[in-house]
């Protein structure tokens, strides 16, 4: 690991969420929230091999996305908003069932849109937990809460034995390297607004057009 590699510090992660919201909160800039999405990969990557099917997938959706961004209607997906009313109005979107366009990029932001409700409960788990808590059913209890509901049997039942291999809560606070415990909890209580901030902007602007349950 490089110097700076060790320096690099979950919070540093999410306070990058706070530069996603621009327009007075009314909008969400893709590449930023692409960058929040990297940052978490690195630190899911650190806990080990067991989660790489879950950092692939995640790579693989930041990579449809950057796809776009470098395509050649790449400033119709600068932002959230801009992206949604050009792939609705381009009918580029599968509305129902998969079809011709299987990566729309609404419908991939939405898998990352869902994972980061799975974060933000999980992280608050975390922070609210008692030294002695179990990481591996703090996590469960999140992933039920959330991401479990879009997910078939196969999915779940390996994402719950890949649960069982998280390190304890006090490994888990040096990994995101933070400083004490205590500084671990207070750094989340101060930066998870951020990742909420640009998870409810998201979740109002897909309910407005009715694409929570694209397919
Ligand atoms: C820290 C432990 C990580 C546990 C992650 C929990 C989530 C489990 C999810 C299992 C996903 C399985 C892979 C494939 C799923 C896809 O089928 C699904 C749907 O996509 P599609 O195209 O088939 O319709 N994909 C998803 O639901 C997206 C899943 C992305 C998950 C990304 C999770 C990123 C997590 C970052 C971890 C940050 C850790 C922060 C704390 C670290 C502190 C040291």
């Amino acid at each position: 690991m490089s110097a700076t590699e060790e320096k690099f510090s979950l919070r540093e992660v999410l306070v990058s969420f706070k530069s996603c919201l621009v327009d007075d909160d009314q909008d969400v800039l893709v590449e930023h929230y692409l960058n929040g999405w990297r940052g978490l990969v690195r630190f899911m990557n650190s806990l080990g091999t067991i989660f790489s099917f879950v950092s692939k997938d995640a790579v693989n959706k930041i990579q449809i996305m950057e796809n776009y961004l470098k395509g050649e209607s790449g400033e119709r997906y600068r932002t959230l908003q801009s992206m949604v009313e050009y792939e609705l109005s381009s009918n580029l979107v599968d509305l129902t069932k998969r079809g011709s366009h299987p990566d729309s990029g609404c419908r991939t932001i939405l898998r990352l849109h869902r994972a980061l409700r799975w974060l933000q409960l999980f992280l608050d788990k975390l922070r609210t937990s008692s030294e002695d808590s179990k990481t591996s059913t703090l996590c469960a209890e999140a992933y039920n809460a959330s991401l479990a509901n879009y997910h078939p049997w196969i999915i779940r039942k390996t994402a719950t034995v890949a649960f069982l291999a998280l390190p304890v809560r006090n490994t888990f606070f040096e990994v995101m390297n933070v400083g004490t415990a205590e500084d671990v909890v207070d750094m989340l209580g101060e930066a998870m607004p951020y990742v909420s901030n640009v998870y409810d902007f998201t979740q109002e602007l897909y309910s407005q057009h009715n694409l929570l349950d694209l397919p």
